[in-house]
């Protein structure tokens, strides 16, 4: 019953210039902590070392690249990360990102990759994140991280500064994507051309969760049993119990649907990375809007390694004697 202890490498990544202005989602990392993720996990039976907030160089001169904005930032950012995610690697630990915005998984997977090998990326999102840079309506790279990640779109990737270090490291078969529901035309048809395995909220609806899950891990298990990177946009979960986000979208995962997801992965055996992204106080209305939402984060963290709603208890329990 009870989980075999892993080792664990907690690193904030305290950065917010893949989503338009400085705008609060950096503090997410310091927020989570402080509800207490660390000694929770350690509760959990987990070994885990904390590694800190990563610091990122300032760029003074970052124009705008064909709309793209912060290119450059969001390029040096990425390769600090990705490095700082391959050493927790090899280090023998499950990395856990704390995001920042969701163009932070460019280096956590990056770097995941760089470390183990081919993945498996389970990205859970009410957005797709993989439009190009040709291709995005805003020129936010958290809109676009997965198209720099993919093997079957690099050529459709233009050249960009401090985004030549990045090599595409995942096939479109080797992703799947749960509790989509705000997606582009050009993200629809990428996924459509690359017949990208897809969990929208319809089928969430039309299966339920435990379906979706079971026909997730029988798809990335069907080949071979390659190690599992979660990318968690904290935005997958309704606005009514995670509304301190920058793009909320209505109709999400309920609080037991995404914790599903989670207690699911988790029991694989597989989840070898994990990237929590895009809490963003600022965009909490009330300081109950803003503690749903981080307390919901930790719940799915603590998801991911091995807390179950049944309860949990030590290996080493022992019953006291009158
Ligand atoms: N699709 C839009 C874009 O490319 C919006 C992206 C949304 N934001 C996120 N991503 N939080 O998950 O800009
Ligand atoms: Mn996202
Ligand atoms: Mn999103």
């Amino acid at each position: 019953l009870h989980q075999q202890a892993r080792k664990v490498g907690l690193i904030g990544a305290p950065f917010a210039k893949g989503q338009q202005p400085r705008s609060g989602v950096e503090r997410g990392p310091d927020l989570i902590r402080a509800a207490g993720l660390l000694h929770r996990l350690q509760e959990l039976g987990e070994e885990i070392h904390d590694y800190g907030n990563l610091t990122f160089e300032d760029i003074a001169e970052d124009e705008p690249v064909g709309g793209v904005k912060h290119v450059r930032a969001v390029g040096r950012a990425n390769q600090t990360l990705s490095e700082a995610v391959r050493a927790v690697k090899m280090d023998g630990r499950v990395s856990v990102m704390l995001g920042g915005d969701h163009s932070l998984a460019i280096g956590s997977i990056h770097g995941h990759a760089a470390a183990v090998g081919q993945l498996a990326v389970v990205w859970v999102d009410a957005h797709a994140d993989i439009n190009t840079p040709l291709t995005t309506p805003t020129g936010n790279i958290h809109g676009q991280a997965m198209s720099y990640l993919l093997h079957e779109l690099c050529s459709k990737i233009p050249t960009l500064p401090n985004f030549s270090w990045i090599k595409p490291c995942v096939s479109a078969k080797d992703l799947v994507y749960i509790g989509l529901r705000d997606l582009d035309a050009a993200e629809h048809y990428i996924l459509k051309l690359l017949g990208v395995k897809v969990f929208s909220m319809t089928e969430v609806d039309r299966l339920g969760i435990a379906r979706v899950m079971e026909e997730t891990s029988e798809y990335l298990c069907a080949r071979a049993k390659k190690p599992i990177h979660l990318s968690y946009d904290i935005d997958a979960i309704d606005p009514s119990v995670t509304p301190a986000t920058g793009t909320p979208a209505a109709g999400g995962l309920t609080y037991r649907e995404g914790v599903y997801i989670t207690e699911h992965l988790c029991q694989t055996g597989l989840l070898s990375g994990v990237d929590l992204v895009e809490v963003n106080p600022f965009r909490g209305q009330t300081e109950h809007a803003i503690q749903s939402t981080v307390s919901t984060a930790v719940d799915l963290l603590l998801g991911c390694f091995g807390r179950r709603r049944e309860g949990n208890h030590p290996a080493d329990f022992i019953l006291p004697e009158p």
